[in-house]
C-alpha cells in the first residue's frame, strides 16, 4: 500500500469527535461537559477500538475465508506498554483525533499519559514479542499471539528513603481495559493432577479426576501500519468452572468449592517477576500448561473447520515458542492428537515435530527450566507419560547414531537423572521442533558450541539457525521522536522508510552537512530538555542538557554490570573531589541515567540499586561537583518511561560480560535514536558495531573466547583486587570507608568481586575508563560527536523488527503475507 501523509478532513474531525462523544455518553454513561482527562482517555480509546475492530473482523474475516498458513507466536510475556497513540499512528488518524479530541476541550497530549501500561512483561522477552507482533501486522503476515492475561504485571518499583528497592502490586485492570474484548463464549476446560489409564494394545490414554478450571479469551487487536492488517493478540484468564459439578455441592461441602474457585482464578492473577533466573514453582508450570492447552485447543478447532486430515496440520499451522516457557505444548500436541484424536503415535510425532519452532533467549544456566519430576508427574501425570515416550524414543535414535556413548546419552537426556529427576525442557523443546533459533550471531554460535552441541551433532547443522532481533521503528522512532521521525521523512521525501528502515542509510551523507547536524542536535537537545524537565518535576534533581547523557536502562543483573557503571561513576566523584578548582574545568560533564527493576528475590540486583541511589543522593548535593556530574535512578522503569529516556540518550550502555547478553534490544532503540554504543563485543552489539563502523563506536572489555580463561584464573589463581584493578581498589576503599553511608552494606556485592570476580567487573574496569575517556574526548568536539551520532541512528535500518520477522517468516515458518484486500 502507498504511504501517504495523514490528510486531516474537517468531516473526519467531526465524525470522530461525534464518536467520542457518544462513548462518554453511552458506553462511560457520563455527561460531555465536566468531563475529566481520564474519562475523556477511556473515551477516546474506545472510539479507536470501534476503528480497529472493523480491520480485525475484515482480516479475520478474510483469513477464514481463504485459509493461509498461519503462524502463532506463544510467549508468556506481552510487554506492550501504551496502545493509544501507537494505534492512532499506526491507522494513520494521529492529527484527526488530537484536532477532534482538542475540539473537545482537551490536551492530546494529557490524554495520552492517562493510559496505564499493558506491563505483562519483565524486559526484553516481553518487549521483543510486542515488536514482532507489530511488524507481522504491519507485513501482512496471517499471524496471531497467544498469552496469558495476567491481572497483575510486573510490579510498581518504589525505591525508600534508604535507597532499597519496595514492590507494590500493578492492578493495572482497576480502571478497565478498552482495549481488549472479552470472549466469553471461547473457553476451554483445562485439567490439572488426576490420575491415567492406558488402553490395552493402544498408545491412548485416559487421563481423569483431578481438578478443572477454564481457561476465557481476551482479544487485543494489533494494528499493522499503513495497513488494514489486523493481528490479533489472544490472552488467557483463568476462570473456575461452576454450576456443573454438582458432586461438589451436595455433601455440605459449600466452603470448599467456592475454594477451589479461589484457587482457579489465581492461576493467571499474576506475573512471575523473574527474569534470567528459573524459580520452579507449582503455579508457574499451571500458568504453563492452561496458556498452553488453551491455545491449541483453539487452534486445532480452527483447523478443523477446515476440514482436512491432521497430517496436513503442517501446512497450515506454524507455532513459534518464545523461549521454553511453552514447551509443554509440544506434549499437549502430542497428548490430544493420541488420545482424543486416536491419531497414531508415530503420526503424531511427526505432524508435532513439523509444527513447532523454538527461540532460545539466554545461555545463563540459571535461566534454563527443569522442573523436578516429582512436582511435574503430579500436575500432568499423562504429559510425563508422552515425555518418557518421546525421550525413549530420541535416546535410541541418538544410542544408533552413537553406539556405546552412554555419557552423550545422559547428557542429551530429556530427563536429568538425580534425586529428584528433573525434566530438561529445552532438551525437550529442541527435540520436539524442527527448527532452533538463538537472537543474535555470536549467542546462535555459542548456543551450537557450547549447550546445545550434542544436539547440532544429532540434528545437523540445518537445524540450528539465527535470527537476530529487531525493534519496531513505529514506537521507537516515529512514536518517541516525533521530530527526528519529521526530519527524516522531510530530508527523503516520503514516509516509505517507516516500512523500509534501510531506507535511512540514504541520508548517511547527511552527516556531513553543518545544517543537517544542527538540526540533529536540536531535536536531541529538545529531547534532552524534555527528560530534563521531568528529572526537575518528579525527582527534583536540576540536570545540565549540555552534559552527555548515558543511559544504561534494562533489568537490573550481575551479568549486565551496571557495577560497571556505578562504579565508574564513583571514580569520576573522586577524581572530581581532588581536583583543583582550574584542573575541574577540564572535565567533561556527565549525566549518568540508570533505570530497571530487580527481581524481589534478587538480593544483590537490589544491593546495586540500593549503591547507585545513595551514590546519587551524595554525588548531585556535593558543592564541589557544581555541574559536572549527575547521577540519577529513574524508578519504576517501564516501555513509556523508556519513551522518554530513548531519545534523550547521547550514549548507549551495553557493558555485559562477552558470551552473557543474548542479544539486547535497548541497544537498538539508543541506537537508532542517535546514542553512540559504549559496549562490550556481546550480543547484538556486534552487528550494531560493524554496520555504524567501528569508528563510531566505543568498543572494550575481553572477549567471549576469553572469558572462561579470566575467570578460571580469577578463581584458582587469584591476585589481589589492586593488581587487577587500582582504580577499582580505590572505589571500593572509598565505599568502604562510609562515603555512600555505611560501607558494610555493600560487602555482599563487592565480596564476590574482590573473591572470584565470575563477571569480570575487575578485569574489564580498565578498558572501560579507558573507553570512557575516548567518549569524554569526543563530546568536546560537538559536530564529530553529531556526525557520528548521524552515521550511527542511519545504519540502523537492519535492526527493524520487520527484517527479523521476515527471516522468520523465509526461513522458518514458510509463510506469506495475505494482505486484506482493498473494499
Ligand atoms: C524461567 C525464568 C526466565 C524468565 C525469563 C528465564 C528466562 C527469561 C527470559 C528468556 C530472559 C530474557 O528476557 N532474555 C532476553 O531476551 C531478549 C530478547 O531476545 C534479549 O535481547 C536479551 O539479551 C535476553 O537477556
Amino acid at each position: 500500500t502507498a504511504l501517504k501523509a495523514e490528510h486531516v478532513d474537517k468531516e473526519d474531525t467531526q465524525a470522530v469527535a461525534n464518536s467520542v462523544v457518544r462513548h462518554v455518553t453511552t458506553t462511560l454513561a457520563r455527561q460531555a461537559a465536566n468531563l475529566d482527562d481520564i474519562a475523556a482517555y477511556q473515551a477516546t480509546a474506545l472510539s479507536v477500538k470501534d476503528q480497529l475492530l472493523k480491520r480485525w473482523n475484515e482480516t479475520t474475516t478474510y483469513h477464514t475465508k481463504h485459509a493461509p498458513k498461519r503462524v502463532y507466536y506463544f510467549s508468556i510475556e506481552w510487554l506492550m506498554g501504551r496502545s493509544l497513540d501507537n494505534a492512532v499512528l499506526n491507522l494513520d488518524m494521529r492529527n484527526t483525533y488530537e484536532t477532534a479530541t482538542q475540539k473537545l476541550g482537551f490536551n492530546f497530549e494529557d490524554l495520552l499519559n492517562e493510559e496505564r501500561d499493558a506491563a505483562l512483561g519483565n524486559g526484553g522477552l516481553g518487549r521483543l514479542a510486542a515488536c514482532y507482533i507489530d511488524s507481522m501486522a504491519t507485513l501482512n503476515l496471517p499471524g496471531w499471539g497467544y498469552g496469558l492475561r495476567y491481572s497483575y504485571g510486573i510490579f510498581k518499583q518504589l525505591i525508600s528513603n534508604t535507597g532499597e528497592q519496595l514492590e507494590a502490586p500493578d492492578p493495572w485492570l482497576d480502571r478497565e481495559n478498552p482495549w481488549e474484548i472479552a470472549r466469553i463464549d471461547v473457553s476451554y476446560p483445562i485439567r490439572f493432577y488426576g490420575r491415567v489409564e492406558s488402553i490395552p494394545n493402544t498408545s491412548r490414554a485416559i487421563w481423569s479426576g483431578g481438578t478443572e478450571c477454564l481457561a476465557v479469551a481476551y482479544d487485543v487487536p494489533v494494528p499493522g501500519f499503513a495497513t488494514k492488517n489486523t493481528a490479533n493478540l489472544r490472552l488467557w484468564a483463568s476462570r473456575p468452572i461452576q454450576g456443573f459439578d454438582l458432586n461438589s455441592f451436595n455433601a455440605g461441602n459449600y466452603e470448599a468449592s467456592v475454594q477451589s474457585s479461589s484457587d482457579a482464578e489465581n492461576i493467571t492473577r499474576v506475573l512471575y517477576p523473574n527474569d534470567n533466573m528459573y524459580a520452579g514453582k507449582e503455579l508457574r508450570l499451571k500458568q504453563q500448561y492452561l496458556w498452553c492447552s488453551a491455545s491449541l485447543q483453539d487452534i486445532l478447532r480452527r483447523y478443523q473447520k477446515l476440514d482436512l486430515s491432521w497430517e496436513q496440520l503442517p501446512d497450515y499451522v506454524v507455532i513459534q515458542m518464545n523461549d521454553t516457557h511453552p514447551t509443554i505444548s509440544i506434549v499437549e500436541l502430542m497428548r490430544i492428537l493420541i488420545d482424543e484424536e486416536e491419531v497414531p503415535y508415530d503420526v503424531a510425532w511427526k505432524i508435532t515435530t513439523k509444527v513447532f519452532a523454538y527461540t532460545n533467549h539466554t545461555v545463563l544456566p540459571e535461566a534454563l527450566e527443569k522442573w523436578p519430576l516429582p512436582l511435574f508427574e503430579n500436575l500432568l501425570p499423562r504429559h510425563l507419560q508422552l515425555i518418557y515416550q518421546i525421550n525413549l524414543n530420541f535416546l535410541n535414535d541418538v544410542a544408533k547414531r552413537f553406539p556405546g556413548d552412554m555419557d552423550r546419552i545422559r547428557r542429551m537426556s530429556i530427563i536429568e537423572e538425580g534425586t529428584p529427576k528433573f525434566v530438561r525442557m529445552a532438551h525437550l523443546a529442541i527435540v520436539g521442533s524442527f527448527k532452533v533459533n538463538g537472537v543474535a550471531e555470536l549467542h546462535s554460535q555459542l548456543l551450537q558450541s557450547t549447550i546445545f552441541r550434542d544436539f547440532v551433532e544429532f540434528k545437523g547443522r540445518d537445524s540450528f539457525t539465527n535470527v537476530t532481533n529487531g525493534i519496531t521503528p513505529r514506537r521507537w522512532l516515529l512514536q518517541c521522536n516525533p521530530r527526528l521521525a519529521q526530519l527524516i521523512t522531510d530530508t527523503l521525501g516520503s514516509e516509505h522508510w517507516l516500512v523500509h528502515l534501510k531506507q535511512i542509510a540514504q541520508l548517511l551523507p547527511m552527516a556531513d552537512n553543518a545544517q543537517f547536524r544542527a538540526a540533529f542536535r536540536e531535536i536531541k537537545n529538545e529531547n534532552k530538555t524534555r527528560l530534563a524537565e521531568v528529572l526537575a518535576s518528579e525527582l527534583n534533581i536540576q540536570v545540565d542538557i549540555d552534559s552527555v547523557f548515558t543511559c544504561q536502562i534494562k533489568r537490573l543483573h550481575e551479568y549486565k554490570r551496571q557495577t560497571l557503571n556505578i562504579f565508574g561513576v564513583i571514580l569520576r566523584y573522586l577524581q572530581i573531589k581532588k581536583a583543583t578548582p582550574e584542573e575541574r574545568k577540564k572535565f567533561v560533564k556527565h549525566t549518568a541515567i540508570f533505570a530497571g527493576k530487580a527481581a524481589p528475590g534478587y538480593y544483590i540486583a537490589k544491593l546495586v540499586i540500593r549503591l547507585i541511589v545513595n551514590v546519587s543522593k551524595i554525588v548531585n548535593n556535593d558543592p564541589d561537583v557544581g555541574h559536572l556530574l549527575r547521577v540519577v535512578f529513574i524508578p519504576d522503569y517501564s516501555v513509556s518511561v523508556a519513551e522518554v529516556l530513548v531519545p534523550a540518550a547521547d550514549v548507549s550502555v551495553q557493558i555485559s560480560t562477552a558470551g552473557t547478553e543474548a542479544s539486547g534490544t535497548s541497544n537498538m532503540k539508543l541506537g537508532l535514536n542517535g546514542a553512540l554504543l559504549l559496549g562490550t563485543v556481546d550480543g547484538a552489539n556486534i552487528e550494531i558495531a560493524e554496520d555504524v563502523g567501528e569508528e563510531n563506536a566505543f568498543l572494550f572489555g575481553h572477549l567471549a573466547a576469553d572469558v572462561d580463561a579470566v575467570r578460571y584464573a580469577n578463581s584458582y589463581n587469584p591476585t589481589p583486587l589492586a593488581e587487577r584493578s587500582p582504580e577499582l581498589a580505590e572505589v571500593f576503599k572509598a565505599i568502604e570507608a562510609n562515603t555512600f553511608g555505611d560501607g558494610h552494606i555493600y560487602e555482599p556485592l563487592l565480596k564476590p568481586i574482590y573473591d572470584n570476580d565470575y563477571y569480570l567487573v575487575s578485569n574489564d574496569f580498565g578498558s572501560y575508563l579507558a573507553a570512557e575517556r575516548l567518549v569524554d574526548e569526543l563530546w568536546r568536539d560537538q559536530e564529530e560527536w553529531t556526525k557520528k551520532s548521524i552515521r550511527t541512528a542511519f545504519s540502523m535500518g537492519d535492526f527493524t523488527s520487520d527484517r527479523s520477522i521476515q527471516d522468520y517468516a523465509d526461513s522458518i515458518w514458510s509463510i506469506e503475507p495475505d494482505p486484506v484486500p482493498e473494499n
